[in-house]
């Protein structure tokens, strides 16, 4: 009988940090997993290191869901981010195995291709609406049919999605502290339909925009800015308020038909149970590496479908090649896939991480190889080692501490 051999953890940073759980077979199979957890990469590093990896070395990795229960129901203490990146970054490494020895993509497992590309929207934006307007031009040229647009609000010091400008690729996460950033709420509800209008104006309406409002809004605030966008026909908008409070999303609702978005911050399928059964949101943003992997995500899906409710998976940067790859190889397969979020990984993650899917016109794909199709390269990543970064935090202007 196949046994687990090793788990281990390695920890790196070839351009951002990044949690990689390595497992091998006493068949020569390697697995890989992501378990990177922005902000809170060493904590997810120990779950696995000190509680998980133990106990994995001796079973058969091809019981894949007897070792998600095993996991989850084992730790007594379920849910929350630490605990499901650390079970999904186990998850994935098994169908990376399973994959391996059967000989196939991971998405043929999961039922073989519900279509022939995954679409996917890239991230424009700009410390001024001119400067946007370049960046959205530039993933048209780059064939992008679907663009998430954010802009530097006026009088707002460090407007979240915008800062650490790196091509098309940015980065949130700087620093041994939060970066202090300010929020107002007045200006970007003002300012938000001027974005919207400026870029229908140049680019028209042939091509989807999204727009993240990173929680910042309380339920009414958002119900007003989902009007003021309505004639702009936004894809969705993201995030419109705090996530954890599913009940707020029906105030939202019931004041415009702009589709929503929510979910890059839950873990499981109880996060969203609310939000899918009562119909409340539009796409489900929760990630295969921060909601306990492919398994669990897929019967999150599963559950959105009977609702009319689409996937638009968390797809930035701080989730590695390996949880993009295995994004793709679910949203290749479902039936109820909406959107995927693609941001792209900063050099040298090239160096560290060769990844096999594909991106043309707008759309990817997982591509043919084996498993997920990402090799890890142990020995480049400890070239890298891991940096302390954290996300920002916003303020109001008297100081007091706002959502996110
Ligand atoms: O870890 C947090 C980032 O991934 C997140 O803030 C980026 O909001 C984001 C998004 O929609 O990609
Ligand atoms: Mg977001």
């Amino acid at each position: 009988m196949t046994r687990i051999t090793d788990a281990r953890v390695v920890v790196s940073s070839p351009g951002r940090n990044y949690v990689t759980l390595v497992v091998e077979t006493s068949d020569g199979v390697v697995g890989v997993g992501d378990a990177t957890l922005n902000g809170r990469e060493l904590a997810v590093a120990s779950y696995l290191r000190d509680h998980v990896c133990p106990l994995l070395v001796g079973r058969d990795p091809a019981r894949i869901e007897d070792t998600w229960q095993y996991l989850y129901k084992g730790a007594y203490w379920r849910r929350g981010p630490v605990t499901m990146t650390a079970v999904a970054a186990v998850d994935v490494a098994l169908w990376d195995v399973k994959g391996k020895v059967a000989g196939l993509p991971v998405y043929q497992l999961l039922g073989g291709a519900s279509r022939d590309g995954v679409l996917v929207y890239g991230h424009a934006d700009g410390r001024d609406v001119p400067e946007l307007l370049e960046a959205v031009a530039a993933h048209l040229e780059q064939g992008y049919e679907a663009v998430r647009i954010q802009a530097a609000v006026p009088g707002v010091v460090g407007t979240y999605g915008v800062s650490q400008h790196d091509g098309l690729i940015y980065e949130p996460a700087s620093g041994a502290r939060p970066e202090e950033t300010t929020w107002e709420t007045t200006s970007y509800l003002d300012f938000a339909p001027r974005v919207f209008e400026a870029v229908r104006d140049r680019f028209g309406f042939g091509v989807h925009l999204l727009h993240d409002v990173h929680h910042r809004l309380t339920p009414i605030e958002a119900a007003r800015l989902g009007r003021s966008l309505e004639p702009y026909r936004p894809f969705w908008i993201e995030d419109a308020t705090p996530a954890e409070d599913q009940s707020a999303f029906r105030t939202v609702r019931a004041h415009t038909t702009t589709p929503l978005a929510v979910g890059e911050v839950l873990n499981s399928i109880w996060d969203v149970q609310t939000l899918i059964t009562e119909r409340l949101v539009d796409y489900v943003r929760t990630s295969v590496s921060h909601t306990g992997g492919i398994s669990h995500l897929r019967k999150l899906y599963a559950l959105a479908e009977l609702y009319g409710v689409r996937s638009g998976a968390h797809g930035a940067g701080d989730l590695s090649p390996v949880a993009h790859a295995a994004a793709l190889h679910l949203d290749l397969a479902i039936p109820n896939f909406g959107i995927q979020e693609h941001m792209g990984h900063r050099d040298p993650a090239g160096e560290v991480f060769t990844s096999s899917y594909t991106f043309s016109g707008g759309y990817m794909h997982p591509g043919q190889a084996p498993g997920l199709g990402v090799e890890f390269d142990e020995r480049a990543a400890a070239r890298f080692p891991y940096e302390p970064r954290y996300l920002p935090v916003a303020r109001r202007r008297d100081g007091t501490l706002h959502d996110w």
